[in-house]
């Protein structure tokens, strides 16, 4: 088999986002595009020769050639041996699991997560570092960097590797190691997490279902909750990854996963139920009648996490993303447990995780993760709410309101406004930044604005700094505003607002709290003047 240096033109954007490279599945079959991102990773570091490499993706359209494309290129690179999940496929968090466990070099996801899939949807890669963490910025830098003035790849000429059964091949000189990508995810699950209490609730009547949304998660939930746990066939919904994801958006949130949403409104409804994402890192938790926001999920297992066994004398603190609630703010400072506060995405946790500073960390975007992974990771959560509901035997309403209590409410909202010109989009930001010494003082409605900041963080460890990270506009009556451009879109920008403001009475109507802050974002940023709209394409 004959390893060769193919020819190859750059492409001027590939540039990585806020998790990995992300654009339209007809994008990434041009030609050599997906050989020129993965050589242009491969290129920005040294010393994998011989090493093992974890390879999987999340099922979506392309995923089958895609893997073959990375399998050979990696060979032709000299990694020493590959671990692929059976049909190409790996959740993130069981990627990340992979990488530790083997002592891997790294690992390649092919994953566009939460966004739409199909012939017309979307694509993309991710890598996490020998940590299992996503590659910090200063590394997925170098990749964008060597994506634009590539010139070849390693290629390895050889047939594809048959990926349906389990076993070891040989390709080239590297070994392929096609596994199950559930079971060892399953059984760190079974370590972390009591699985006779979980059980012992589920005989006790206690219903759940769990909605894969056709995409990643839905082979690791059967096993899990319907084998290992017990619950009938059939509580795992939408199981089977399908590479359209049956057309659902693979987005766990009211909005995308609105049937699940209805089918808990019912009055038959199971007494809870979850959903995740693409790539399995997110996590959306309702009850009967109840959704519970993820900022608020975050607070809850931050109080009650620590009373696991798992993590008893092991919880160090909590990092939540700047624009998710800080709702979790209150229940660290009640408890006296450290708190961080990074900027949007799951890279920015990793070197907190890793150095002990925190156990806990979650973002607004329905993702929460702890320090077994350094991904964040949705059976995880939902294993972690049903743990917590069999060992405290209260029900999901009374942990919410438990909260409510003793805090307040957060009422909180996103609004986003999806695929804008971005040219507009980064105009309202920019003038929105140049406000910013001028706004504390202003007045909108009832609402006076306290503070404002452009957000920028240092890493406590690495001290990388980052700046731009999104502006935090902090008003009375403990009301705010964050407003920040997505960094994992692949058409035109996409603007999120982030409103919230609490109050002591948690019965209130979410809306009416909201409306005077959302009425002071939009006189403050003057969306429609910039974007031409003035509604969001989705509330959440
Ligand atoms: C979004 C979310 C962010 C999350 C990221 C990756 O990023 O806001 O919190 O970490 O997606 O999630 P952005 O830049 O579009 O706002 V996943 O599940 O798509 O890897
Ligand atoms: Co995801």
């Amino acid at each position: 088999m004959d390893i060769t240096a193919v020819k190859t033109e750059p492409y001027q954007d590939q540039k990585f986002g806020t998790s990995g490279l992300r654009r339209r599945v007809s994008v990434f079959m041009q030609k050599n595009y997906l050989q020129n991102v993965v050589q242009s990773i491969f290129d920005s570091m040294e010393g994998f020769e011989g090493k093992t490499l974890i390879v999987g993706g999340d099922g979506r359209y392309f995923n089958d050639k895609a893997i073959q494309i990375v399998l050979k290129i990696a060979a032709a690179n000299g990694f020493g041996r590959i671990i692929v999940g059976k049909n190409g496929w790996l959740s993130t968090p069981a990627l990340s699991h992979l990488i530790t466990l083997n002592e891997a070099f790294g690992g390649i996801i092919l994953t566009a997560s939460h966004n739409p899939g199909g012939k017309d949807g979307d694509f993309g890669i991710k890598f996490d570092t020998s940590n299992g963490a996503p590659a910090p910025v200063s590394l997925t830098n170098k990749f964008t960097q060597r994506a634009k003035i590539i010139d070849r790849f390693w290629w390895l000429d050889a047939p594809d590797v048959e990926l349906g059964n389990t076993g070891k091949k040989q390709l080239g000189n590297t070994t392929i190691e096609v596994i199950d990508p559930v079971l060892d995810y399953a059984n760190m699950m079974q370590k972390i997490f009591n699985f006779k209490a979980i059980k012992k609730l589920f005989n006790s009547g206690f219903t759940f279902t769990f909605d894969a949304m056709n995409a990643i998660t839905g082979p690791y939930a059967k096993y899990i909750f319907e084998e290992l746990l017990g619950l009938p066939q059939g509580s795992v919904v939408h199981a089977v990854p399908l590479p359209d994801f049956g057309h659902l958006h693979p987005d766990p949130n009211p909005v995308y996963a609105k049937h699940l949403v209805d089918r808990m409104n019912a009055d038959d409804a199971p007494d809870f139920a979850a959903a995740s994402d693409g790539d399995g890192d997110r996590y959306m938790i309702l009850s009967k009648k109840l959704f519970i926001t993820p900022s608020d999920s975050l607070a809850i297992l931050t109080e009650h996490l620590p009373n696991l066994a798992y993590y008893k004398n092991k919880f160090y603190g909590v990092a939540r993303s700047m624009p998710t609630s800080n709702a979790v703010d209150k229940v660290t400072k009640r408890k006296k447990i450290p708190l961080y506060v990074t900027p949007t995405g799951w890279k920015y946790f990793g070197n907190l995780l890793q150095s002990k500073k925190i156990t806990l960390c979650g973002e607004e975007s329905f993702g929460a993760g702890s320090n077994h992974v350094l991904e964040k990771d949705g059976i995880w959560a939902t294993l972690a709410w049903l743990n917590i509901l069999a060992q405290t035997n209260k029900k999901p309403a009374e942990l919410l309101t438990d909260l409510w209590q003793k805090d307040g409410r957060i009422y909180y909202i996103r609004h986003d406004y999806e695929n804008v010109n971005a040219e507009n989009a980064r105009h309202l930001m920019d003038s929105l930044g140049a406000q910013v010494p001028t706004l504390p003082g202003q007045q909108f409605g009832c609402l006076t604005v306290k503070s404002a900041e452009i957000f920028s963080y240092e890493d406590p460890i690495t001290k990388e700094r980052e700046s731009n990270q999104g502006i935090v506009i902090n008003l009375s009556k403990e009301a705010r505003v964050v407003a920040r451009l997505s960094g994992t879109g692949t058409m035109g920008a996409t603007l999120r607002l982030y409103f919230s403001r609490k109050e002591k009475s948690y019965t209130d109507n979410p809306d009416e709290v909201l409306a005077p802050v959302i009425l002071a974002a939009s006189t403050i940023l003057q969306i429609s003047k910039y974007l031409e709209i003035d509604v969001p394409t989705a509330i959440i």
